[in-house]
C-alpha cells in the first residue's frame, strides 16, 4: 500500500478520534442554560402531559428528548412570587416576595447573579413581574408588570420600546436576535426565555383566531363542582367561569353588544384590543364580531348551565389559541438551537411559574393548593445526561431550580437555599433522592379572586392544607381515592390517624423551611400597615 492509500484509509480512524475529542472537550464545557417559563400554563395544556385540549408537538419534543415531571409543584401560586422563589431558591416567608403587590427586594442574592460571577453570558427577555429590574444580567428586555398582547411595550437597559406586533412572536425575535448577534461563543450562557402567554385576558395571535374560535372542547369532571365538604373553596372565592369571568372582558363580546344583554358581570374590553392597529382590529372583529353577535342572540335563551359552558369553551379558544404560539415559538427556539450546534451541550427547561384551573370546579386562575394549580409542567432535556423518554415521580418544586442550575454550572450554592438540586433525578440517580412532603403558602387576600390564605404540605399520598386569617379551616385529601379533590376527609374518622400523622409532618416541614404563625402574623401586619386589611 503507497503512502496516498494508507492516509486514505486511516481517515475514518482520524475523523473519529478527531469527534471523540471534540466530544470531550464538549462535555467538560460548562453546559448552556436555557429557562423556558410562560406564564399561567396549565399541564392540562400540554399535550405530553395530556392530549384532550391540545396538540404542543414542539414543547413535547423537551420531554421526548429529556424528562417529563409528573409531580412538579410550585410553593406559593402566584406569578411574582414563584419567579421571586426560583430565582432566590428561597422560599416566600423568606425571600419576602409573598404577593404581586410589593417590589421585589433586589437585596436577595439569586442564581442568575452567581452564574454571572461565574463567568456566565446571562440574558432575559420577556416577563418578570417584579416591579423592578432584574439583578445578574447582561443584558435584558422585560414587559412591563403584565404586558401585553399586542404591540406590546418592552423595559431595556437603554430605555422604553414600543414593538409592533405579537408578544410571543417578539419575545422569540428579541432573544434569537441576542443568541445571534451579542452571545459570547467564549462564555456559556444562561438564557431567560419568558412568555406572558397564556395569562388573563387570553389573547391569541391572528393567525391562530380562525382556527381556535371553531374549536369545541370536552367539559372537565367538576366544571359543576357544588363545593361541598369544602368551605374555603366557595362562596368566598372570585374566580367561577360563570359568575366571575367576564363576557366582555374576558370573552371578547364587545361593549356595544354586551350593553343590550342583561347581563350583570360584563366589564369593558376596550383598554386592551385598543392597543390594536386599524389593520390588526380588522382582522379582530372579521373573527371576534360574528362570535359576539350569536352570542347575543342565544343569551335570552340560557340557563346557567349553558352559559356556563358556552363561557368554558370561550375560555378555552382564546386560552389555548395563545398556547399555539407559545408551542410555534418553543420550535422556533429549539430549531435555532440545533442550527447552531448549540443543543447538545445546552440544558434546557420547559416550566410555568405555576399551574391553572380550565374549568375544573367550575374555575379559571390559581391560587389554590388544590392540584391544577399547585402542579406545574417541567420538562427538562439535557443531551448525554437524561436519558431520553423518561419520566419522573418524585416530588419536586420550583424552589429546587436555583440549586439545580448551580450545580449545573459547577458553582456551590450559598448554604441558605432550601431547594434540593435536581441533577440526580436527571442523572437518574434516584437514590440520592429522599423527599417526601412538600410545603406550600399563599397569602394574596384580601386580594383578586379573593382566594383566603393557607399553608399545607402535600406526601404522595395525602395533601393536608390549613386555611387561616379569618377563618380557621382544615382540609385533608386522600390523593390517590380522589384526585378531583371533592372530598374533603378532615372530619371522617377513619382519616382521624392520618390527620395526626400529616399534622406532625407539617409542623416538622415548617420548622425545617423557617416558616412559622410568627412570621404570617407579620405579613397580616404588612397587610394593615398598607391599608389593606382593615
Ligand atoms: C391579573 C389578572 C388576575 C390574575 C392576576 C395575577 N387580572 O391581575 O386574574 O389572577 O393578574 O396573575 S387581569 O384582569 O389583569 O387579567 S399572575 O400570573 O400575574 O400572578
Ligand atoms: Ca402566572
Amino acid at each position: 500500500m503507497n503512502l496516498k492509500y494508507l492516509t486514505l484509509a486511516l481517515l475514518p480512524i482520524i475523523f473519529a478520534s478527531c469527534r471523540e475529542e471534540s466530544k470531550s472537550r464538549q462535555s467538560t464545557k460548562r453546559p448552556n442554560i436555557v429557562f423556558i417559563m410562560s406564564d399561567d400554563h396549565a399541564y392540562q395544556a400540554i399535550s405530553a402531559y395530556d392530549d384532550k385540549l391540545i396538540q404542543t408537538p414542539n414543547i413535547d419534543r423537551i420531554a421526548k428528548e429529556g424528562m417529563l415531571f409528573n409531580n412538579a409543584t410550585v410553593t406559593n401560586s402566584i406569578c411574582a412570587p414563584s419567579r421571586a422563589v426560583i430565582l432566590t431558591g428561597k422560599h416566600s416567608h423568606l425571600n419576602g416576595k409573598i404577593d404581586n403587590r410589593m417590589p421585589f427586594d433586589t437585596t436577595n442574592v439569586t442564581f442568575p447573579q452567581l452564574l454571572q460571577k461565574a463567568g456566565y453570558q446571562t440574558a432575559m427577555f420577556g416577563k418578570l413581574h417584579f416591579g423592578n429590574n432584574p439583578k445578574g444580567f447582561d443584558e435584558f428586555k422585560i414587559l412591563p408588570g403584565q404586558g401585553d398582547y399586542y404591540n406590546p411595550k418592552f423595559i431595556t437597559q437603554t430605555g422604553d420600546t414600543t414593538i409592533t406586533g405579537y408578544v410571543t412572536d417578539i419575545i422569540t425575535d428579541l432573544t434569537i436576535d441576542w443568541m445571534e448577534k451579542r452571545r459570547n461563543p467564549a462564555k456559556p450562557f444562561l438564557l431567560m426565555y419568558l412568555h406572558k402567554a397564556p395569562h388573563r385576558t387570553w389573547m391569541p395571535a391572528e393567525r391562530h383566531y380562525p382556527e381556535f374560535t371553531k374549536k369545541s372542547y370536552p367539559l372537565p369532571e367538576t366544571l359543576f363542582d357544588d363545593y361541598t365538604t369544602r368551605n374555603a373553596a366557595s362562596p368566598s372565592a372570585e374566580m367561577g367561569i360563570l359568575k366571575h369571568m367576564q363576557i366582555s372582558y374576558d370573552l371578547k363580546v364587545p361593549d356595544r353588544i354586551a350593553n343590550t344583554l342583561d347581563i350583570k358581570n360584563w366589564n369593558q374590553i376596550g383598554n386592551r384590543i385598543g392597543r390594536l392597529n386599524a389593520d390588526q382590529r380588522a382582522a379582530w372583529d372579521v373573527v371576534y364580531n360574528p362570535i359576539a353577535e350569536d352570542f347575543a342572540e342565544k343569551f335570552p335563551n340560557m340557563n346557567d348551565s349553558l352559559l356556563t359552558v358556552w363561557k368554558y369553551q370561550r375560555y378555552m379558544q382564546d386560552y389555548l389559541g395563545t398556547i399555539a404560539a407559545v408551542d410555534e415559538n418553543v420550535g422556533r427556539l429549539l430549531n435555532y438551537l440545533d442550527k447552531k450546534d448549540l443543543s447538545e451541550n445546552t440544558l434546557v427547561v420547559y416550566t410555568s411559574d405555576q399551574g391553572f384551573y380550565l374549568g375544573e370546579h367550575g374555575w379559571f386562575d390559581k391560587r389554590f393548593m388544590y392540584n391544577e394549580s399547585f402542579k406545574t409542567p417541567l420538562l427538562i432535556k439535557w443531551p448525554n445526561v437524561i436519558t431520553p423518554n423518561t419520566t419522573e415521580e418524585e416530588m419536586v418544586q420550583n424552589l429546587d431550580f436555583a440549586q439545580t442550575f448551580l450545580e449545573v454550572a459547577g458553582v456551590n450554592p450559598p448554604s441558605d437555599m432550601q431547594g434540593e438540586s435536581l441533577v440526580p433525578l436527571l442523572k437518574g440517580e434516584k437514590e440520592a433522592w429522599d423527599r417526601d412532603a412538600v410545603y406550600y403558602h399563599y397569602y394574596e387576600y384580601p386580594g383578586e379572586h379573593a382566594v383566603k390564605r393557607h399553608y399545607g404540605i402535600s406526601t404522595k399520598e395525602f395533601k393536608l392544607i390549613h386555611f387561616y386569617h379569618d377563618v380557621d379551616e382544615w382540609e385533608l385529601y386522600d390523593r390517590l381515592k380522589d384526585p378531583n379533590e371533592i372530598r374533603n376527609v378532615y372530619e371522617e374518622p377513619e382519616y382521624a390517624e392520618t390527620v395526626e400523622a400529616m399534622k406532625e409532618k407539617l409542623e416538622e416541614v415548617r420548622k425545617k423551611y423557617k416558616d412559622s404563625d410568627e412570621l404570617s402574623n407579620g405579613y397580616i401586619e404588612l397587610y394593615k400597615e398598607n391599608g389593606w386589611i382593615k
